[in-house]
């Protein structure tokens, strides 16, 4: 065979296998909030990511809830640095297209302090480049608004509060 028909060859078999899915690992550690969560990519580089766990030993309520731009937690979970935001937008809603690739919205606990995290996003990608392996999980102490609050800081954080949980994603 001539060096450019085995080329095309192997280009064929590329393009004919299946993704292989993709998985990362949070085990929050880094502030009083525990919990493990599960992300999980079915069809990368573009498919959407599932994020599935549970988060305990936070106050009742819904709690901001974002993938920040570090996972060198070394000082806490201050030291995540801001919301992972690639594209240089305003912070948002996890349904607008104005939004960081980190903002994933608030999770709500139950009154024993319990979220149940069941999360389908668009936008968060394991693979490639713009892959969110290796950067931080934040939970807030309160509420994000979503960039619609009228607070100073609404467009850069949902004026969350502080950060009461952290872990660094890890490959599964
Ligand atoms: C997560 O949400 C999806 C879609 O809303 C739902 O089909 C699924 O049953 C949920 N999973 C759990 C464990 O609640
Ligand atoms: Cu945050
Ligand atoms: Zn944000």
């Amino acid at each position: 065979m001539l060096p450019s028909s085995i080329y095309l060859l192997y280009l064929f078999l590329l393009l004919q296998s299946p993704p292989t899915p993709r998985k990362a690992v949070v085990v929050l550690g880094g502030g009083e909030a525990t919990g493990t969560l599960i992300l999980t990519q079915a069809a990368p580089p573009t498919g959407e990511v599932h994020i599935e766990g549970v988060v305990s030993n936070l106050t009742p309520g819904l709690h901001g809830f974002h993938i920040h731009e570090k996972g060198s937690l070394e000082n806490g979970c201050i030291s995540a640095g801001g919301h992972y935001n690639p594209y240089m937008r305003d912070h948002g809603s996890p349904i607008h297209l104005e939004r960081h690739v980190g903002d994933l919205g608030n999770i709500l606990a139950d009154q024993s302090g319990v979220a149940h995290v069941n999360i389908t996003d668009p936008l968060v990608t394991l693979v490639g480049p713009r892959s969110v392996i290796g950067r931080a999980i934040v939970v807030h102490a309160g509420e994000d608004d979503l960039g619609g609050g009228g607070h100073p800081s609404s467009l850069k954080t949902g004026n969350a509060g502080g950060r009461v949980g952290c872990g660094v994603i890890g490959i599964a």
